[in-house]
C-alpha cells in the first residue's frame, strides 16, 4: 500500500506561504500580475487556464484573462505578446500551450520577455537552468520536485527514471533530477526493453500523455511513482499515464490524478508570477 502523495493539500499549504508574500507585496506597493492567454477553444486548456485565474484569485495576485479566436494569426499574437512584454503591471505572460497550427511555439515563446517568461520555457530560461542558475523553473517539474521534498522523499544517489521527453516536461524535469543528485535515466517511444529501464527506478516519473501506460508489472516494489498524465480513459474518465489501481498497492508512493501534479502546476506558477514581481522590484 502506497502513501498518496496529496498535491491539492501541498498545493494548499504553498498557497498559504505565496499569499502571505503577496500581501507583503502589496502593502509595499506592487502588485503581481500575470496575464494568461489563449487561443482557441480546446476544452482541456479552458480548465487549466480558469484554474490558473481561480489561483490568482485565491492569492491576490492581478490576472488578465486574454482569450483569443482560433484562427489568430501568428503577428496578432505576437502584438499581444510584445504589448504585454511592454506593460508595468503584468510580471508574466503566460501563453498556454499547445496553440493552433497556423502558429509556431517557437516563435510566439520567444518573442516573451525572458524576465515575465513564469513558464521557463525562453531559450534563455532554459539554458539558465541546464547551468543550474535561474530565477524560474518550468512550473511542471518544479512542482513535481516539490511534491518529492515536502514528502520527505531523499533524492541524493536514487535511480531516478523519467518516462517523456517534452521540452515542456521530461527534459526539464530530468534536469532537476540531476542537480538533486539523482542517477537520471530519460525513456522514449523508442526505448528498447521499456519495463526493464522503469523497473529499476526508486524514483519513477511519467510524462508521455497515454492513459494507464505504465502497470504494475513495469514499477519496482515501493517506488516513488510521479504522474504527470492527464488523459482520458475508456470511459472519458480523468486519469494519469499510470494505471493507478493496479502501481498503487505494489508502490511506495504514489500521486493520484486529478489531484497529484495538476495543482502543483499551478502553484508553481503562482510562485513564479510573485518571484518576476519581486525581482522587477517594485515597479508597478
Ligand atoms: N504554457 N502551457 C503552458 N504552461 C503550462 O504549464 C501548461 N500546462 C500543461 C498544458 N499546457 C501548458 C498546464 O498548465 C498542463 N497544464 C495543466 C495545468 C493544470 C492542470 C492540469 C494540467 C489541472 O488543474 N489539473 C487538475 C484537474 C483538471 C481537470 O479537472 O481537468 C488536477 O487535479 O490534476
Amino acid at each position: 500500500m502506497a502513501v498518496i502523495i496529496d498535491g491539492k493539500a501541498i498545493s494548499e499549504q504553498i498557497r498559504g506561504e505565496l499569499a502571505a508574500g503577496v500581501a507583503a507585496m502589496k502593502q509595499n506597493g506592487t502588485t503581481p500580475g500575470l496575464a494568461v492567454v489563449l487561443v482557441g477553444e480546446d476544452p482541456a486548456s479552458q480548465v487549466y487556464v480558469r484554474n490558473k485565474i481561480r489561483a490568482c484569485e485565491q492569492l491576490g495576485i492581478h490576472s488578465e484573462d486574454h482569450r483569443l479566436p482560433a484562427d489568430t494569426t501568428e503577428g496578432e499574437l505576437l502584438a499581444l505578446v510584445r504589448e504585454l512584454n511592454r506593460r508595468e503591471d503584468i510580471h508574466g505572460i503566460l501563453v498556454q500551450l499547445p496553440l493552433p497550427r497556423q502558429i509556431r511555439e517557437r516563435a510566439v515563446i520567444e518573442a516573451i520577455a525572458p524576465e515575465k517568461d513564469v513558464d521557463a520555457f525562453h531559450a534563455q530560461n532554459v539554458g539558465q537552468i541546464v547551468q543550474g542558475q535561474y530565477d524560474f523553473l518550468p512550473c511542471t517539474p518544479a512542482g513535481v520536485l516539490e511534491l518529492i521534498r515536502r514528502s520527505g522523499i531523499p533524492v541524493e544517489g536514487k535511480d531516478c527514471v523519467v518516462v517523456g521527453r517534452s521540452n515542456i516536461v521530461g527534459k526539464p524535469m530530468a534536469m532537476l533530477m540531476l542537480h538533486e543528485n539523482a542517477t537520471v535515466t530519460i525513456c522514449h517511444s523508442r526505448t528498447r526493453d521499456l519495463s526493464a529501464v522503469t523497473r529499476r527506478a526508486d524514483i519513477l516519473i511519467v510524462a508521455i500523455g497515454r492513459a494507464k501506460f505504465i502497470t504494475a508489472d513495469m514499477v519496482k516494489e515501493g517506488a516513488v511513482v510521479i504522474d504527470v498524465g492527464m488523459d482520458r480513459d475508456e470511459n472519458g474518465k480523468l486519469c494519469g499515464d499510470v494505471d493507478f489501481a493496479a502501481v498503487e498497492p505494489k508502490a511506495g508512493y504514489i500521486t493520484p490524478v486529478p489531484g497529484g501534479v495538476g495543482p502543483m502546476t499551478i502553484t508553481m506558477l503562482m510562485k513564479n508570477t510573485v518571484t518576476a514581481a519581486r525581482l522587477a522590484g517594485g515597479r508597478r
